[in-house]
Parts: structure tokens; C-alpha cells; sequence
């Protein structure tokens, strides 16, 4: 059950193995994000909602900046990548899911995780989503060793939500509108509730959209609280698709939703909007630099662990 905290929010009792992973988690606590690293591995490319923001050519701006579409990998193709890059980059301490569409309506997430685990069992496993088939995949992501999970949440109200997203496949049927609003908002929600319950430790996307929930986010916020959400990242609109022409929030603007939302779930004000096949430290994706600059980042990895074992060995 959700517990008050000193800063009066509710946050469930985390063990001391979930906390060391959060400390570890460059997304999840601030202090982490120079000195560890995240993976995305890009074999997700289907989709199961519409958001009005999206243009399905490009990675999904519910977690991701838009870009050049990241190369979709099949799960074995993730796996060997994963076992270089770890080889050369032990700082990364997280392998996440995050597009090129929703980790959730891809089969192939959980083929990938389940490899990834059997041989790394010590990393985070992390993903995103839109939340549509959450309550549905719970077990699977069990299996499949989930441990942090982002959902993106942009309205607990379907009146506001469907401005910004109102068009839903579920179980094989489209839902439009309202219908496909309350939809989405409920299965979030319930989602979201089993998930705590079943240890995971949730954070929320939510892209703050002028004049349409900025004055909204903190009910989001308060809902989230009473659910026992760890932390919040709101995310500026990017203009693209049906929200082309639309205004982008203001740094004032998204520091005050921000504020607002702080008393009732912490904040993440380190994000990078990365792509679905970023990897590195957050605020040096390997994914988009040269292969000679790569080698350097390589090179000072090995330097500094060498250093650090003549230190465990008191040389
Ligand atoms: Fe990736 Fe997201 Fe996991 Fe982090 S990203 S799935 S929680 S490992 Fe991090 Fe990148 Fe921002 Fe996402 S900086 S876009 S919040
Ligand atoms: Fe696009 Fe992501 Fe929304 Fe799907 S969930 S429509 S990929 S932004």
C-alpha cells in the first residue's frame, strides 16, 4: 500500500534491492545519469492508438525525439548488439524498450528481455508505453523480468484526453472519440495500479500540450500520487501530424507545470527525449556519433576501470 513520505507524497515501501536499482537508473534519479548508461533496443514497430502528435514515420515522441526511424532489430539482432555493447560500455546498467512503436504490441519486447535476461541477469530491465494493453500484459512483462516501466499519461479526464489522442485498436476492435478516450485513461490507470502492486516501479510521461492540458497536469498529478507513481517527466510538445502548427510550451511554462506537480510526485527534469536506439549515457548517445568517437568514449571506459581495480588493489 501506498505510504506518505516526508514530502507528503505516496510512494509504496521499496526493498533495498528496488532502491539500488533506481540509484543505478539514469532516468530515475538524477545522480545516476553521469555515471550510468542506458540502452534502447529498437524491435518494436507496431502500434495500437493514434495520437494526434505522431507521425508513425519517425520514433515514438511519446518517450523519443523524432528522427531518421531507428533501424527495427529482431531479438537475436538485439541480443548481440546488447553483448558488445556491454563488452565496451560495462557502465550501462539499464536495457530498455522504447519504439520505434509500442513496446506492448510487439511480441517481439518480450522474446528480446527474456534473451537478455537469461544471459545478463544483473541489469535494469526497463521499458515504455502507452498504456493501452497494460492490465492485459502484466504477467508477461513479469516474465520477461520488467523492473521499470514508463507510461505515458497526458490526461486523466477523457474530455481532454481525446484532443490529444482518439483513436484506439483494442482486442481487435477501433474505438474513436470518447469511447476510445475512457478507454485508454482506464486501462492506464488500472494498469498502472497492478503494476506497483506487482513490484515495478512506475514513472509518467506527460507531454505537456498548450491549451490543452496544461492546466490539467496537476489532476494527472494527484492521480498519481493516490496510485503511488515514483516520478513524473513532462515533456514539451513537439509539433508534428495534427498538432503541426501548435504552439510549444515555453521553459516558463513547463517549469511552472512542474512546480505545480512537484508536491504530489518528484519531478524528472533531466530527460533527453532519446532515441529508440540510444544508448550511452543519457547525455551522450552513442547511437549518433562517429565510430572513431565512439572508440575514444571506449577507450576512456577501459582506462578508468583499470584505474579503479589497481585502486581496489592498493596499488
Ligand atoms: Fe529508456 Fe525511458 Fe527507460 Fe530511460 S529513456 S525507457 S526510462 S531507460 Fe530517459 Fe530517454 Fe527521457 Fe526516456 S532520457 S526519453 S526518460
Ligand atoms: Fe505514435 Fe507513440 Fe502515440 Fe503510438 S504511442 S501513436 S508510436 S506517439
Amino acid at each position: 500500500m501506498p505510504v506518505e513520505n516526508s514530502d507528503n507524497q505516496s510512494c509504496p515501501d521499496y526493498s533495498n534491492e528496488q532502491l539500488r536499482m533506481i540509484s543505478e537508473h539514469p532516468c530515475y534519479d538524477p545522480n545516476a545519469q553521469h555515471k550510468f548508461g542506458r540502452m534502447h533496443l529498437a524491435v518494436a514497430p507496431k502500434c495500437n492508438i493514434q495520437c494526434k502528435y505522431c507521425i508513425r514515420d519517425y520514433d515514438c515522441v511519446n518517450e523519443c525525439r523524432p528522427g531518421v526511424t531507428s533501424k527495427v532489430l529482431t531479438p537475436q539482432e538485439a541480443l548481440e548488439k546488447t553483448r558488445q555493447v556491454l563488452k565496451d560500455h560495462p557502465f550501462i546498467k539499464v536495457i530498455a524498450i522504447a519504439g520505434p512503436g509500442d513496446p506492448l504490441a510487439n511480441d517481439e519486447t518480450f522474446e528480446t528481455f527474456k534473451l537478455i535476461k537469461e544471459e545478463f541477469p544483473d541489469v535494469t530491465i526497463c521499458m515504455s508505453t502507452n498504456g493501452l494493453v497494460l492490465p492485459d500484459r502484466i504477467d508477461d512483462m513479469l516474465d520477461a523480468g520488467v523492473q521499470t516501466l514508463t507510461v505515458t499519461v497526458n490526461a486523466v479526464d477523457p474530455e481532454i484526453q481525446r484532443q490529444i489522442c482518439d483513436r484506439v485498436v483494442y482486442n481487435g476492435k477501433l474505438y474513436k472519440g470518447k469511447e476510445a478516450a475512457e478507454l485508454i485513461i482506464n486501462n492506464q490507470l488500472e494498469g498502472i495500479k497492478r503494476a506497483i502492486e506487482a513490484g515495478i516501479v512506475i514513472k509518467i510521461n506527460t507531454v505537456l500540450v498548450p491549451d490543452v492540458n496544461d492546466d490539467h497536469v496537476v489532476d494527472i498529478a494527484k492521480k498519481m500520487n493516490e496510485l503511488g507513481v515514483f516520478i513524473m517527466n513532462i515533456m514539451p510538445l513537439i509539433p508534428q501530424a495534427e498538432y503541426a502548427e501548435w504552439r510549444v510550451p515555453t521553459n516558463e511554462e513547463r517549469e511552472a507545470a512542474q512546480a505545480s506537480c512537484e508536491p504530489f510526485v518528484s519531478q524528472m527534469r533531466h530527460c533527453r527525449q532519446c532515441r529508440s536506439d540510444a544508448y550511452g549515457l543519457l547525455g551522450e548517445d552513442l547511437s549518433q556519433m562517429s565510430e572513431e568517437r565512439r572508440n575514444m568514449v571506449k577507450m576512456e571506459t577501459l582506462r578508468k576501470s583499470k584505474t579503479k581495480s589497481n585502486k581496489d588493489k592498493g596499488d
